[in-house]
């Protein structure tokens, strides 16, 4: 059975919904981040040396990276291809898609992140306020310019497409979640009415709601 490596709050839940809309069985062994650093145990290290999560074993199998791990359940585990689209150039745009929510958005948020937390600890105190003001600076100087217009890109791309890839909804849907979600917790998609309307219908696929009992509190969503 597979096994799933899961790390609260985290990217693996987008693998736990894939494995809930595949309706393939599964565990998940759950990990907590350090509630100070927010870094993964390093028990998960044991299961791949960069410690990260997601983490999936499937036989012999250890697969790490959630783009992989999408495309490979994908392989294995869609024989009628429902995840993938047949059509040649939409096929091309869901390669796109599945490597673009990891290989161009998601540096931007974890750089944003990073530097939103330069103020606090473990930063030490008598740093934090000039660590603080580097951390804006180079937010408002750089991250927020660089990330304006992916949003905006996104909420053009959902005005003419009910999901990623036209009007199918596709594992590309499922990689691209995560991204979206950590830009909506952080208020960044609140002048994106189409990016907040495709969230309420991710979130209301009946597999999404399961994955969520599976993987524990996601507080993303909050
Ligand atoms: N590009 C990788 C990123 C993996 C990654 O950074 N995962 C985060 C969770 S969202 C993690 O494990 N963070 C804990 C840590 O860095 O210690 C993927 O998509 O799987």
């Amino acid at each position: 059975m597979i096994i799933v490596h899961h790390l609260n709050n985290s990217r693996s839940q987008r693998i736990l919904w894939f494995l809930e809309e595949l309706d393939v069985p599964y565990q998940v062994q759950r990990y907590e981040r350090d509630p100070q650093t927010m870094l993964a145990p390093p028990a998960l290290k044991k299961i791949h040396p960069l410690g990260k999560s997601p983490v999936i074993v499937d036989g012999d199998l250890t697969l790490a990276e959630s783009g992989a791990i999408i495309e490979y359940l994908q392989e294995a585990y869609d024989a009628q291809g429902q995840f993938i689209p047949t059509d040649y150039h939409a096929r091309q745009q869901y390669r796109y898609w599945l490597h673009y929510a990891e290989g161009s958005l998601m540096p931007l948020l974890v750089m944003k992140l990073v530097f939103s937390r330069l103020g606090q600890p473990p930063i030490p105190w008598l740093l934090r306020p000039i660590a603080g003001a580097i951390g804006k600076g180079v937010q408002r100087e750089y991250l927020d310019k660089q990330i304006a217009p992916h949003c905006d890109y996104l909420e053009q791309h959902l005005s003419k497409n009910t999901w990623f890839v036209g009007n199918e909804f596709s594992a590309a849907d499922i990689q691209m979640s995560f991204p979206l979600e950590a830009m909506a917790a952080r208020g960044a998609l609140d002048a994106c009415p189409k990016l907040r309307g495709y969230l309420q219908r991710i979130h209301s696929r009946p597999a999404y709601q399961r994955a969520l009992d599976q993987g524990g509190p996601y507080d993303l969503l909050s």
